[in-house]
């Protein structure tokens, strides 16, 4: 009888596991209409085949700059994905150095946590990278140019610049949610945690953006295999862990 309540136990946490909302993977085969505007459409969000898959191709014109305001230099379209704690959001991102040598380029994969429709709380958890002057961010022409990977973290002042150095090719870009905490990964190494990320930390969109620097400053960046996931929730393991141990201990007797 005893094993049996075990065993209920066991199938009532395995029962949430698998009911938690799986979220989505988008390869970008083509431009799921999900994808909406985001602060100022940019000028292309387009399926391109580039380096032998379709891939996600995000083109920003500089004379195409919103006349709104700096809010509106940001250019990209987001996705709901509304995934209660832990997720994850992840994409992979293809940076080309010597194309950008003489560009100002940026380009991040950003989240947002709260409420759908309230902005109490919320959080925006930012991974991405940059190739500016950070003495002089909108010339393209300075000799001073560095590329920077970044986390946005807003109780610690902003931007973070990580440690790893940014390098030609594709990048696999990662946030974990876990409830307490963001932590960013890059190429699957953990690179930053914030551990000031406010209160409810529900997943509610993903957003791929760019930014426009203005003037003649074009460029495209390419993206793919973004995607927002539940991940097993360690408290539910652990509730099936135990359950499983009682389960053998009243085996053995
Ligand atoms: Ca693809
Ligand atoms: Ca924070």
């Amino acid at each position: 009888m005893k094993t049996r309540t075990a065993l209920f136990v066991l199938a009532i946490a395995s029962t949430a596991t698998v009911a938690r909302p799986s979220g989505w993977l988008d390869t970008f085969d083509t431009i799921d209409p999900s994808w909406i505007t985001d602060r100022k459409e940019p000028a292309g969000f387009a399926s391109e085949v580039f380096d032998g898959d379709a891939r996600l191709k995000l083109s920003v014109v500089g004379s195409q700059q919103s006349t709104s305001g700096t809010f509106y230099f940001t250019e990209g379209r987001k996705r709901a994905a509304l995934i209660s704690t832990p997720w994850e959001v992840a994409g992979q991102v293809y940076i080309d150095m010597d194309a950008w040598s003489d560009k100002l380029v940026r380009s991040d994969l950003w989240a947002r946590t709260g409420l759908v429709g309230n902005e109490t709380d919320v959080s925006y958890p930012i991974l991405g990278f940059i190739h500016n002057d950070p003495n002089d961010p909108f010339n393209a022409g300075s000799t001073s140019k560095t590329w920077r990977f970044r986390a946005w973290d807003a109780e610690a002042g902003g931007w973070q610049t990580l440690s790893p150095a940014v390098t030609s090719g594709w990048h696999d870009l990662r946030i974990l949610g876990d409830g307490s905490s963001f932590r960013y990964y890059l190429n699957n190494a953990l690179v930053y945690t914030d551990s000031t990320v406010g209160s409810p930390v529900q997943l509610t969109d993903v957003f791929v953006q760019a930014y426009n620097f203005g003037g003649s400053n074009d460029y495209s960046v390419y993206w793919d295999n973004v995607r927002a996931q539940a991940v097993p929730e360690p408290v539910t393991l652990g509730l099936a862990a135990a359950a499983l141990g009682i389960a053998a201990r009243r085996r053995r007797r």
